[in-house]
């Protein structure tokens, strides 16, 4: 087919799909954190109102049933960004804020496939993936050994980790963001520097959030941390602007961009803990702090669409948003979420939350838009996996991939279009003691494990822990409450066996 015809027919809405094609559409991809299935007013939530998110999901496609890799961030994020399951690399549990860089230099990225094909580049807002080669000996005075910029992204303003981690500074291309040469800055996450304030023993100078369980180390902004840090001065970052400050770069980098195709990852501090969100938008729903970074993550969703609309580039951009794992309630601060949810359900139907092997844990949030291309206000129920993305998304330009590299992904491109209903055959999800489950039409696997069946440090989760194995069917029982694994030990050995070949080197 020549390429003027196959043109003509796009426009006439025959072949919805250029493959092949010159078709480098922009790619947005918004990431929530512990953003649950059921937290979003277009997935059913009550409590608070998401304009931006529903307008979205009334020009594009609502996902139901679509999976993180894992049910916390980091091996998440390594999944989504490397098109690989975090098992097949050690040192993918969530990442302290002096890990050395995980995914390494020569790994090829999502980001390295898009610059490959002329895409510009960034990853703004969350990391949580390492920085610099080795744990704890990075020197955050001077450029870091190695950043994202290492890994095919052009433009990066990140937080090393998350806000409950030091160091509480951006970093942006390599180097702290405003940096300021009268506070050097030290880390560390194996002791204290001497004469600095913890939570654990100076609470009265927790002034804006204490800590309900762990978060007890250094104080930034009168909110106790994980690890230790000293210094910083004008870099570190008030909680109160995390959203501001990345939602402007990533408007920025749209408008620097938007004479050529770019990919911006754009993963938001909404709405992991410590809960802070800005003053404007506090109190707009019943749930409290957790509410209100719910109501903010809105905010930026919608600035990044009236910024692609501004800048003219709105038709060509699909714009991906989904989270990095499931929701939580109580992980750390006394905000409380938990008193106040008013009814409202984190996870929507689905049991466990975030940590966990039941769907909670790994069920989230999948809209996809493309202006001409989605079919508005559509749903699917496709079965889908982040592990696909990656692939996904390059067969748009029949993108070229190294041998080895994004070894777990497959091209699921028409389904993500919503051109097509087929579902992934095996999804596979990780809690955070590594169980592995299965997702397989109408079935649910969750491998047997030992284990406490509540989380053991401070969440009130349950974990789906069990020495059995255990079935559910989800065509009936989307809550995993009626394990049905002694009625069907063909399906069981079958979910048993991909589970092996998956774990399995290749
Ligand atoms: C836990 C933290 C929790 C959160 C989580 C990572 C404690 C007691 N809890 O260890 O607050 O930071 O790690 O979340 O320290 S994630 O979404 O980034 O994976
Ligand atoms: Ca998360």
């Amino acid at each position: 087919m020549n390429k003027r015809y196959l043109t003509l027919m796009m426009a006439a809405g025959l072949v919805a799909v250029a493959k092949g094609a010159d078709s480098k559409p922009n790619v947005v991809m918004i990431v929530a954190d512990d953003l649950g299935y059921g937290d979003l007013e277009c997935y059913g939530a009550k409590n608070v109102k998401t304009p931006a998110v529903n307008n979205l999901a009334a020009n594009g496609i609502r996902f139901t049933d679509t999976h993180a890799v894992a049910a916390t961030s980091t091996p998440s994020r390594y999944s989504l960004l490397t098109g690989e399951y975090p098992w097949r690399r050690p040192g993918t549990d969530v990442a302290p804020g002096d890990a050395g860089m995980i995914i390494r230099p020569e790994q090829f990225t999502i980001a390295d496939m898009f610059r490959s094909n002329g895409y510009a580049t960034a990853a703004i807002g969350k990391w949580h993936l390492g920085l610099g080669d080795k744990t704890g000996t990075q020197d955050w005075n001077a450029p870091l050994a190695a950043s994202p910029s290492d890994l095919g992204f052009d433009y990066h303003y990140i937080m090393a980790a998350t806000s409950d981690r030091v160091p509480c500074v951006f970093i942006e291309q390599g180097f702290v963001a405003n940096y300021d040469p009268t506070d050097s800055i030290f880390v560390s996450y194996n002791a204290n520097f001497e004469g600095e304030p913890t939570g654990a023993k100076n609470p009265e100078l927790l002034t804006n959030l204490r800590h309900s369980h762990g978060h007890d180390m250094s104080i930034v902004n009168g909110i106790g941390r994980i690890g230790y840090m000293k210094g910083g001065g004008s870099a570190l970052w008030k909680d109160e602007n995390i959203a501001d400050s990345i939602t402007a770069k990533a408007v920025d980098f749209i408008n620097e961009h938007k004479d050529e195709p770019f990919f911006m990852y754009f993963a938001t501090n909404d709405v992991h803990v410590p809960r802070f969100p800005h003053d404007r938008f506090r109190g707009k729903n019943p749930m409290g702090l957790r509410g209100d970074a719910i109501v903010q993550f809105d905010w930026s969703v919608d600035q990044i669409m009236k910024a692609l609309e501004k800048a003219g580039v709105a038709d060509n951009t699909i714009v991906i948003l989904t989270s990095d794992n499931g929701p939580v309630v109580d992980d750390g601060y006394d905000d409380k979420a938990e008193e106040l949810l008013n009814g409202h359900s984190p996870a929507g139907p689905f049991r466990g939350n975030k940590y966990s092997a039941f769907e909670g844990g790994t069920a989230v949030p999948f809209i996809v838009s493309w202006p001409g291309h989605t079919n508005p206000g559509t749903e699917s129920p496709a079965l889908v996996s982040q592990i696909d993305i990656m692939r996904s998304l390059g067969s748009l330009f029949n993108a070229r991939i190294p041998k080895g590299a994004a070894s777990d992904s497959r091209d699921h491109l028409p389904t993500i279009l919503g051109q097509s209903n087929e579902s992934r055959q095996y999804v596979a999800e990780m809690a955070s003691n590594h169980t592995l489950s299965v997702r397989s039409g109408k079935w649910k696997y969750i491998e047997p494990s030992n284990g406490p069946k509540m989380i053991p440090w401070g969440p009130k989760i349950e974990t789906g822990n069990s020495p059995e194995p255990q079935l559910y069917d989800m065509s009936v029982d989307r809550g995993e409450r009626n394990n049905v694994a002694d009625k069907h030990p063909d399906i069981v050995a079958q979910m048993q066996a991909y589970i092996r070949d998956a774990r399995a080197k290749h």
